[in-house]
């Protein structure tokens, strides 16, 4: 079992990370930017390094400065929560063959699914559903190109194989702009993530974003915690997300996640993940995968009952999963608004000093934050300064009970999407469930 754990990350993961740690009598050892020393976690960890300046890449990417943390303080394990480092293949092995252990998949399972077209490949021999396609990279001859478009069928979108999270993807809607889109995602591919393959795929117009947890052991154990409804989002940047999905059936529940546990057990998965899916006309269609703990994870956790942290922490220690498929019974329905340090109408980072901050609180009403009063929110990193997480027994009262919170909720000295997140819970599209992944951007008259 870990005895200590450093927390190779900031903010309100850092600060989750340190929760479950706390509760399994786990040492924790927070890493932290001079730019970061009064972070929250900082002050309750048992111990904590200064690993470098203000800078992200001199500081929470600097891998030798993590790994010389862990050394310094014995550390036996490194959690590298979420963004950062946590899907850095190299970071994996780097610190496994330094004698930590990596809470998450093993090096080569994160270059695997980091790989877009090699997880396509993986997923298709598991049987879970894939958006229709190329099978591999797109022919460099033109003509076939073209062939392939055509039998794929306009609009098509080429995506990069090193890419994810929105970046390296272009649109096609006709053949005369194919070979031209090609040749630019593949320039900005090779340029963003030195790897210039690209693929293509049939581009679905208005899908929703609808995603599975799961859990696999080290012992071929693997199950899956049910779906996540994560189409709220602006610019690849997920605003609201729920669990489980509207209008989403018991029996396509039951069949996707038992394809995606069993693509756990195939690949050899370990730790917490998340299978990505585009869903249309009542089909789902795998795009990616994440392999790593989500921002979103609490939704799932709240309709669950799982803590997907101290999970994380078992399997890592080389536990047997002891939650069954049959344990997981989904419970009501929970919703999870991120609150951002930004201007709820133009979306500007507002970073600064916090004067007042009063959170809501009551029966299903969870904070996931490290703000508080006297905090300055500091402008180097992601804007994100808390979620705001409800659970009731249905979603419309978890949409009342999440209204409700956000009108608690009072955050003085610097601007934040509060306001945003009210009028999504007001918006009667959303209210009515299942819009897809352009809703917002629309509403929002972008
Ligand atoms: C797509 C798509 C439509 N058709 N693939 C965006 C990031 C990465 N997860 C893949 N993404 C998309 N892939 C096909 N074949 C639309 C998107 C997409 C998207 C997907 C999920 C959530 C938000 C999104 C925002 C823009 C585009």
């Amino acid at each position: 079992m870990i005895k200590k754990l450093l927390i190779a990350n900031r903010g309100e993961i850092a600060l989750r990370i340190l929760r479950a740690c706390r509760e399994m009598g786990i040492k924790t050892v927070a890493v932290h930017s001079t730019a970061d020393r009064d972070l929250k976690h900082v002050r309750l960890a048992d111990e904590s390094v200064c690993i470098g300046p203000a800078s992200s890449l001199q500081s929470y990417l600097n891998i030798p400065a993590i790994i010389s943390a862990a050394e310094v303080t014995d550390a036996d394990a490194i959690h590298p929560g979420y963004g950062f480092l946590s899907e850095n293949a190299d970071f994996a092995e780097r610190v496994e063959s330094s004698g930590f252990i990596f809470v998450g998949p093993t090096a080569d399972t994160i270059r695997v699914m980091g790989d877009k077209i090699e997880a396509k490949k993986a997923m298709n021999a598991s049987g879970v559903p894939c958006v229709p396609g190329s099978d591999g990279p797109v022919p460099d001859e033109p003509k076939a190109a073209l062939k392939m478009a055509e039998d794929i069928g306009y609009p098509v979108i080429i995506k990069a194989t090193g890419g994810g999270g929105g970046r390296g993807m272009r649109t096609v809607y006709d053949a005369s702009d194919l070979i031209e889109s090609i040749t630019l995602t593949k320039t900005e591919a090779g340029q963003a993530f030195n790897n210039d393959v690209v693929f293509m795929e049939k581009f679905l117009e208005k899908p929703r974003h609808i995603e599975f947890q799961v859990l696999s052991d080290t012992h071929g154990h693997a199950i899956h915690l049910c779906e996540r409804d994560c189409s709220m989002q602006r610019r690849n940047q997920k605003v609201v997300e729920e669990a489980p999905a509207p209008g989403i059936t018991v029996k396509q529940r039951e069949k996707l996640g038992n394809a995606v546990a069993q693509a756990c057990v195939d690949i050899g998965y370990r730790g917490a993940g998340t299978f990505e899916f585009l869903y249309e006309n009542d089909e789902f269609y795998f795009i990616e995968m994440n392999t790593r703990l989500q921002v979103e994870h609490p939704v799932t956790e709240m309709i669950t009952g799982v803590d997907l942290v101290k999970q994380q922490l078992l399997i890592a220690s080389g536990e047997k999963l002891k939650i069954k498929q049959s344990d997981i019974k989904p419970n009501g329905h929970a919703i999870e608004c991120r609150i951002n340090a930004e201007d709820p109408d133009t979306f500007v980072p507002s970073p600064g000093r916090v004067d007042r901050f009063h959170v809501p609180g009551g029966l299903g009403v969870r904070i996931d934050s490290h703000i508080y009063g006297g905090y300055s929110v500091p402008p180097h990193y992601d804007s994100m300064i808390g979620k705001l997480i409800v659970h009731a027994e249905d979603r419309a009262g978890a949409i009342e009970r999440m209204h409700g919170a956000l009108s608690e909720m009072v955050v003085e000295g610097i601007k934040t999407n509060i306001p945003l997140q009210r009028r999504i819970m007001e918006d009667h599209a959303f209210i009515a469930g299942g819009a897809g992944i352009d809703y917002l951007e629309k509403k929002l008259g972008l």
